[in-house]
């Protein structure tokens, strides 16, 4: 046995990963494909590695010094199944498997539980940045017991992405934790591209600049609160120019927006958990609004506002101005709602989650890195059970400055017909939380009616049903909810 970590799975991201591992120092990496071309072709492409190659699991087992450690990155659902399966049966007791895939966390917390009655540890890990953060610095996210962290945490830290110095990396909680923080970064990731495409939209509606027009704009925005890897890529997009058609490439892009299922796995999380995420939701439904092209053929026939729309030539910049702010604002409200179902999930779950390393380990390898993770860490460690995330002062003085703007923008959008799901839903997001009365007493009230679910006062203790079919007194009921 010579390799001290092993890939299984060697597409786009296994292969990647498998490179990483071995371009640091200590590390001889044993790799395994299910076909033995995706292996062969690695090695020939990278002979410098020093791939110790395997045809079956049990040489791949035999070549890994013991206790054994092999990442998993084949596609998520029966592929992984199929590969523990294979790997429980050549591995041993105190050996680790961690899947680096994109699984659904119930699915980690259903294999940890069965592969730890072999005696095998099971660490299901989020490995988030695509290709480029697998090759040369992911964020990852392990869950796992305390015990596998021990072995897996120095190669872990070795190949994450490194952020002011810290290796974007840090044991999330036992079994599912580490997937389940990887779905709501996924959902966040929805919601704040989803948010920049607003911007982007109103920006051009509303002030009929060219893409790359609003590339500087966006260019500008990168200096500032909202510096992140998403608006640095967004004026890189915008830029772009399609070779055939002379055009701007955003404008050649079908506008069906696709997805491979984490935003929907938040939205669906959190609605069992009882979590608002509007704003990851809003920009899930977003992404299939623009899939159903039969649909919006049909729905193009209805009417908008009755004037065209176009922000007068010396309210441009003021107009640009209220867009960040409002983006700012929004992208707060997505942030917030996130580690909120981040809370939630630990507290259903029994995971202890520190709310502030999270933050931090997305500030690198991420699609969601950016300076305003170091605000979120920063409020954290000073309020570690902070409730409400953007309450906290850097925040909250954030929103204050931003809100004016924020609801001006919110009502163009309205009066020009122009869509902004996430800016709105974010918006009544923020009114909402911070309502001193909500109508919800009126929904108790229409429930106690039409179902007798009872209500409770604002003024004693008890529970209450009005006879709504008799002679509408107020008795004291059960708790029915
Ligand atoms: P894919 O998700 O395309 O999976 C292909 C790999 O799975 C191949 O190595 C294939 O082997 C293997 N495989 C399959 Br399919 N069925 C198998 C089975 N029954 N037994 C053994 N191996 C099997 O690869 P990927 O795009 O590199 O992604 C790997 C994982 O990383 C996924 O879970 C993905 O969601 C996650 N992820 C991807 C990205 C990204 O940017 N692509 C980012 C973050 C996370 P074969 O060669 O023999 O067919």
């Amino acid at each position: 046995a010579s390799a001290n970590i092993g890939v299984v799975g060697l597409a786009v991201m296994g292969s990647n990963l498998a490179r990483n591992l071995a371009s640091r120092e200590g590390n001889t990496v044993a790799i395994f494909n299910r076909s033995y071309e995706k292996t062969q072709t690695l090695l020939d492409e990278h002979p410098e590695a020093g791939f110790v190659p395997a045809h079956t699991y049990q040489e791949f087992a035999d070549s890994l010094q013991k206790p054994r450690t092999a990442i998993i990155m084949v596609k998520a659902g029966g592929p992984t199944d199929a590969v523990i399966d294979a790997l429980v049966d050549v591995f041993e007791p105190g050996d680790i498997i961690v899947d680096g895939g994109n699984a659904y966390f119930p699915d980690t917390i259903r294999r940890e539980k069965a592969v730890r009655e072999t005696g095998i540890n099971f660490v299901g890990a989020g490995i988030s940045g695509g290709e480029e953060g697998a090759l040369t610095g992911p964020s990852i996210m392990p869950g796992g017991s305390d015990e596998s962290w021990v072995t897996l945490g120095p190669i872990l830290k070795s190949i994450a992405a490194i952020a002011e110095g810290e290796p974007c990396v840090t044991h999330v909680g036992h079994d599912g934790a580490g997937h389940f923080v990887k779905m709501v970064h996924n959902g966040i990731e929805y919601a704040d591209m989803q948010l920049i495409a607003e911007a982007y939209d109103l920006i051009r509606r509303g002030t009929g600049k060219a893409p790359a027009e609003i590339a500087d704009i966006f260019a500008e925005w990168n200096k500032g609160e909202l510096e992140s890897y998403l608006i640095e890529i967004t004026a890189e997009v915008l830029r772009q120019v399609d070779a055939e058609t002379g055009k701007p490439l955003v404008d050649v892009i079908l506008d069906q927006a696709g997805a491979k299922g984490t935003g929907a796995w938040t939205v669906q999380t959190a609605l069992s958990l009882g979590v608002p995420v509007s704003g990851i939701a809003e920009a899930t439904f977003a992404r299939s609004l623009s899939s159903h092209p039969e649909q919006r053929a049909v729905a193009a026939s209805l009417p908008g506002p009755d004037e065209e729309f176009t922000v007068p030539a010396d309210e441009v910049d003021a107009f640009i101005e209220d867009v960040r702010l409002a983006l700012y604002a929004s992208k707060i409200v997505a942030y917030s709602q996130g580690f909120d179902e981040i809370r939630a999930g630990a507290a259903e779950y029994g995971w202890n989650i520190d709310l502030g390393a999270i933050s931090k380990i997305w500030r690198g390898g991420c699609i969601i890195r950016a300076q305003f993770l170091n605000r979120i860490a920063d409020a954290y460690a000073e309020t570690p059970d902070l409730p409400v995330l953007m309450t906290a002062p850097y925040f909250a003085e954030a929103l204050t400055r931003g809100q004016a703007a924020w609801r001006r923008v919110v009502v163009t959008a309205a009066q020009a017909g122009i869509p902004a799901p996430a800016f709105s839903s974010s918006l009544s997001y923020y009114d909402g939380i911070r309502a001193d009365r909500l109508p919800a007493a009126l929904v108790q009230g229409q429930r106690d009616f039409f179902g007798a679910h009872t209500y409770k006062r604002i003024d004693k203790e008890g529970t209450f049903h009005t006879l709504w079919s008799g002679d509408r007194t107020e008795i004291e009921a059960e708790d029915t909810h």
